[in-house]
């Protein structure tokens, strides 16, 4: 494809295309060598925005409801006018194989609204750990003029961390009476979160409601301040009967005023982009060190002489660290 085909891509996706916009994110989740040349230079072309979307990331454990909560939202948000994108992550298409059914049919009326834009991804795209596909994809909704960019993560492993890297706002949701840790939400994610959501809030009067509302907000009092200083809100809210949801859309508006009153936007995403590069450098630093075939085998003889108990652990990585860098010196 030359420069001419991609501007005129990326044309369509700015005029609202959407079929261009999913073949655009498509070809960021493929791992192929000139596919990804081919987005690297469309990232590159992007036309810049005049302002910035807000970026919004959705997490909580399996099945807290965070799907039902976007079409709630995402209904809500588009009658009041704004353009919506939903990046979610489909675990079922994973095992299907791609298919991309999943979570738009858990959409169905937003699914239908002329200003939003759903994209269910296999989670398989998301793996590698630096979110990379999300980051991009996330730029195309916006180079396609979406105001609001929300982002759903299944709440396993670390990508409920990972969203947060990548996102303006964080919102963590969790469950009344759930039991172990708090309502379900692992203490160390708490410290990521913006706002905690206390999802399944069908009844506000819900004893349960209560005490978990009481018990996450006394847990998110004792955590360190996020970087824009504003205390995280507890909201309680029902995707089902549809409650809650405005005191939740101005808990996420509050902190977005904050954060480009006091000038924190800029510096929020460009530390962001600083830790994705530290990280994708780490990874691939240390995957093209152990695809070397010298390495590999000299890994092979000091996990040889650790199994016969022959030398420690430290020794071996003051070793290997000594090999690698003799190595490369020469
Ligand atoms: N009672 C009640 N049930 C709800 C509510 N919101 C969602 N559910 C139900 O919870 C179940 C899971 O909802 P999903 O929206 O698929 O949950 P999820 O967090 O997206 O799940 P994964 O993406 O699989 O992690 C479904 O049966 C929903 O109908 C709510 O507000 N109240
Ligand atoms: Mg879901």
């Amino acid at each position: 494809m030359n420069a001419q085909d991609l501007d005129e891509w990326i044309g369509n996706i700015a005029s609202g295309d959407r079929q261009a916009l999913s073949k655009a994110i498509t070809l960021m989740e493929s791992s192929r060598v000139s596919d990804r040349d081919l987005a690297a230079q469309m990232i590159r072309r992007l036309p810049p925005r005049s302002h910035p979307a807000l970026r919004i990331g959705l997490t909580g454990p399996p099945g807290v409801g965070k799907s039902t909560l976007v079409e709630a939202l995402g209904v809500y948000l588009t009658d009041r006018g704004e353009r919506l994108a939903v990046l979610t992550v489909d675990p079922s298409s994973a095992l299907s194989g791609g298919s991309i059914l999943g979570d738009k049919t858990r959409m169905p009326e937003l699914a239908r609204r002329e200003n939003a834009f759903i994209r269910p991804s296999p989670t398989g795209a998301y793996l590698g750990g630096t979110g990379r596909q999300t980051r991009e994809a996330i730029l195309l909704c916006e180079a396609a003029g979406y105001d609001i960019v929300l982002v759903e993560t299944a709440g396993t492993g670390q990508n409920e961390y990972l969203v947060s890297t990548m996102t303006d706002i964080t919102v963590l949701l969790g469950l009344p009476g759930a039991g172990d840790d708090l309502q379900g939400i692992k203490r160390g994610i708490m410290e990521w979160a913006d706002v905690i959501v206390v999802h399944k809030a069908d009844e506000p009067n819900d004893p349960r409601v209560r005490e978990a509302l009481r018990d996450l907000g006394a847990a998110a009092h004792f955590l360190e301040a996020r970087p824009h200083g504003q205390p995280r809100r507890v909201v309680a809210v029902s995707a089902l009967r549809g409650t809650g949801l405005e005191e939740l859309w101005k808990a996420i508006c509050a902190i977005r005023e904050v954060l480009v009153e006091k000038n924190l936007l800029g510096a929020l995403r460009a530390e962001q982009l600083v830790r994705a590069y530290r990280e994708r450098l780490k990874a691939d630093l240390l995957e093209r060190l152990l695809g070397r075939r010298e390495v590999a085998s000299y890994l092979a003889d000091r996990e040889k002489e650790l199994r016969e108990g022959k030398i420690s652990p430290e020794e071996s990585v003051e070793n290997t660290l000594a090999f690698i860098f003799a190595a490369n010196s020469k």
